[in-house]
């Protein structure tokens, strides 16, 4: 077997002693129509976990089969499935000797199917079966940031994952990667960077598209695009981009049929606009809102939409907080139907710690998702252990109370978007564990509620198999390993603490951020003092931030500037905080390597030298980060460090 390849957390072995009759004796064959990607996924997972041939039938010959379809395609199907379920949810149901997987739709089949090889991946028993899924939102997408000439923006796993010049050809990679988002429940993708080419627009391009929606289809994958705004310049040599002009819109209208007459499935756009040199409407003195509802009249007769980002800022420190809200707040109500707002989780850029941002819940009449980062720009790239899923679940969970207690995040959005960490590289995320939040993030966008430690414990087992050792030593290293990475990195929200390369410290060069001085540290948001960030919460939350008692610690110094001597909730004074959690980080980050060791005979070789090495590179560069944002702290307030005698240091 491929130890170390891109089989990721699809790895199906051959069950254990104490499964394997039952597995046996309950799954003897698979029962459907015809043969599509969701009968391909079973019997190949239920050959290989049973080690016997699993045969597809078109009726039931025996006990043991899985009778799957939806009441369209299969009559034995139909008394199981009511309208409530929508067209990807789905039921698995043990009757009589038989187990049913039933949907309205044919994802809804698939994601079934995917369910029961999950279970048995984790171990479980399977006798007596009765679940009842639907996701929780309806755009459960990825965004590659992938660039034509194979290179990946924020990419730490080599090249883009797609072959550009081999389309419409696909090959074995294109399958199984469509098989592996499909695995998680993901229905859609934008396959190339928001910084967008225009040529990926263009009608030679499209054409090879024609291949990889094609591929993505069958696993119930819609395509998407990140278009330029300024395509009807570049590609349709027209002298504006202006979203009130009529050949601009004609123009968007032609592309939109010529892509919908290729891809009849094509989801839509997603547009970066008017953010870090990027085209947009504010050149020609219209909104976002008119910029995003041009490209949407466009794909509306087809049932697209328009996904449009959110994310803008002027590269100052003063304002980039506020941005976003105060351009996109006004235009709540302006925004077509077809038009998702995409948020990123925090006002900032995917740091370690930020608060969630302050526009979810403050557009009530605007349809909006999450944006969230699974590749780890700011979080440690492909090098050290962050398993995000922690902290996305404090984003979906975060209460808006924006029409009350009880506006969470989770209740507002129609999604999410994660941006990939796939890569060319042989295992797709260069580190083994970095996979974990691929995994996780599907996971979690379709049911936030969904607990961390399940999903981190689902995954080791799917990847590592049921050893109790290394599901117990793995899922605990995966759940703390936010807070270590946090805790030698970044204290106390204060965030950019980073070098341009969003993976060394550089403190030093980041004093407009951190505005550590003689006496204190951090960024003086309030309204009353500061910068007036905390007035775009509502109320409850808004008094949270606002007020220096009852300020979360862990926000604390991306909220308010204080004295290095002030007492946080810990009862500890800020610095000797830093001071603490950075020295106890790094040596966290060390125990992480050990505990890997400690999994050595229980890991295959090729897997186990390979994540080996992240460890020790992390380890490392733990300890650089530990000294670099100490002596800063040490420097600019030259208090002693009660917690270590000198001959300790
Ligand atoms: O996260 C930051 C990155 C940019 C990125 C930008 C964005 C795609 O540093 O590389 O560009 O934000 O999200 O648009």
């Amino acid at each position: 077997p491929d130890e170390d390849g891109h089989e990721l957390w699809l790895r199906y072995r051959k069950a254990g002693p104490d499964r394997l009759a039952e597995y046996r004796r309950a799954l003897t064959h698979v029962v459907a129509p015809r043969e599509d990607a969701a009968v391909t996924e079973l019997l190949q997972g239920l050959s290989a976990i049973t080690g016997r041939t699993v045969p597809h039938h078109t009726r039931p010959r025996r006990d043991g089969a899985v009778i799957i379809g939806t009441p369209d395609t299969s009559p034995d199907v139909a008394g199981f499935v009511d309208n409530s379920l929508g067209p990807e949810g789905y039921v698995i149901r043990t009757v009589d000797n038989a187990v049913v997987i039933a949907s309205q739709g044919r994802r809804g089949v698939l994601y079934g199917a995917f369910h029961l090889l999950r279970l048995l991946q984790t171990q479980r028993h399977v006798t007596r079966l009765d679940i009842r899924e639907r996701p929780a939102n309806p755009l459960r997408l990825v965004n590659h940031w992938d660039n034509l000439d194979g290179s990946v923006e924020r990419g730490y796993a080599g090249d883009t994952i797609f072959d550009w010049d081999a389309l419409p050809t696909t090959g074995p990679r294109d399958l199984a990667y469509a098989r592996t988002l499909a695995s998680v429940g993901i229905n859609g993708t934008v396959v190339n960077n928001v910084n967008a080419n225009p040529a990926f627009l263009s009608t030679e391009m499209l054409t090879g598209f024609v291949g990889l929606a094609a591929v993505l289809r069958e696993w119930g994958v819609t395509l998407y695009l990140s278009a330029n705004f300024a395509c009807p310049m570049v590609l349709g040599g027209l002298p504006t981009a202006d979203p009130f002009d009529a050949g601009v819109q004609q123009w968007w209208r032609d592309k939109a049929r010529e892509i919908y007459d290729m891809i009849p499935d094509f989801g839509g756009f997603l547009v970066k606009a008017d953010s870090e040199g990027q085209p947009g409407p504010l050149t020609y003195g219209r909104t976002h809102a008119d910029g995003a509802n041009l490209l949407a009249a466009a794909v509306r007769p087809y049932g697209g939409i328009v996904m449009w980002r959110a994310f803008i800022h002027d590269f100052d420190p003063v304002t980039w907080a506020s941005k976003s809200y105060k351009t996109f707040q006004p235009l709540d109500g302006q925004f077509a139907a077809n038009v998702v707002v995409q948020i990123k989780n925090g006002p900032i850029d995917f740091q370690v710690r930020e608060p969630v941002h302050p526009l979810f819940g403050a557009m009530p009449r605007t349809r909006t998702m999450a944006e969230l980062q699974i590749t780890q720009e700011y979080t440690g790239q492909s090098t050290h252990l962050c398993y995000l899923v922690p902290q996305w679940k404090e984003v979906y969970d975060f209460d808006t109370h924006a029409a009350g207690p009880g506006t969470t995040v989770a209740r507002i959005v129609d999604g999410a978007a994660g941006v990939m960490n796939f890569g060319s590289d042989r295992n797709w995320t260069r580190h083994p564990l970095a996979a974990a939040n691929t995994h996780g993030y599907g996971r979690l966008v379709w049911n936030p509620a969904l607990k961390a430690a399940e999903l981190a414990e689902e995954w080791v087992r799917m990847t590592f198999g049921g050893d109790a050792r290394v599901v117990s030593t793995l899922t605990g290293m995966l759940l703390g390993s936010w807070e270590t990475y946090e805790d030698y990195t970044s204290p106390l929200g204060v965030g950019f603490m980073i070098a341009g390369d969003h993976f060394t410290p550089n403190p030093a060069g980041n004093a407009p951020w951190n505005r550590a001085d003689r006496e204190g540290t951090g960024f003086d948001r309030t309204v009353a003092t500061g910068v007036g960030y905390t007035g775009h919460y509502h109320l409850p939350v808004f008094q949270r931030y606002e007020s220096l008692a009852d300020c979360p610690d862990v926000l604390l110094l991306f909220l308010h500037h204080v004295p290095y001597s002030h007492r946080l909730h810990s009862g500890k004074t800020v610095i000797q905080h830093i001071y603490d959690t950075h020295w106890d980080g790094r040596d966290d980050a060390h125990r992480l390597r050990e505990l890997w060791r400690s999994l050595k005979s229980r890991v295959d070789r090729s897997r186990y030298a390979t994540t080996l090495e992240r460890f020790d590179q992390q380890a490392i560069q733990a300890t650089l980060w530990r000294d670099s944002i100490v002596s800063y702290y040490f420097e600019a307030g030259r208090v002693l460090d009660s917690s270590r005698s000198w001959t300790q240091v």
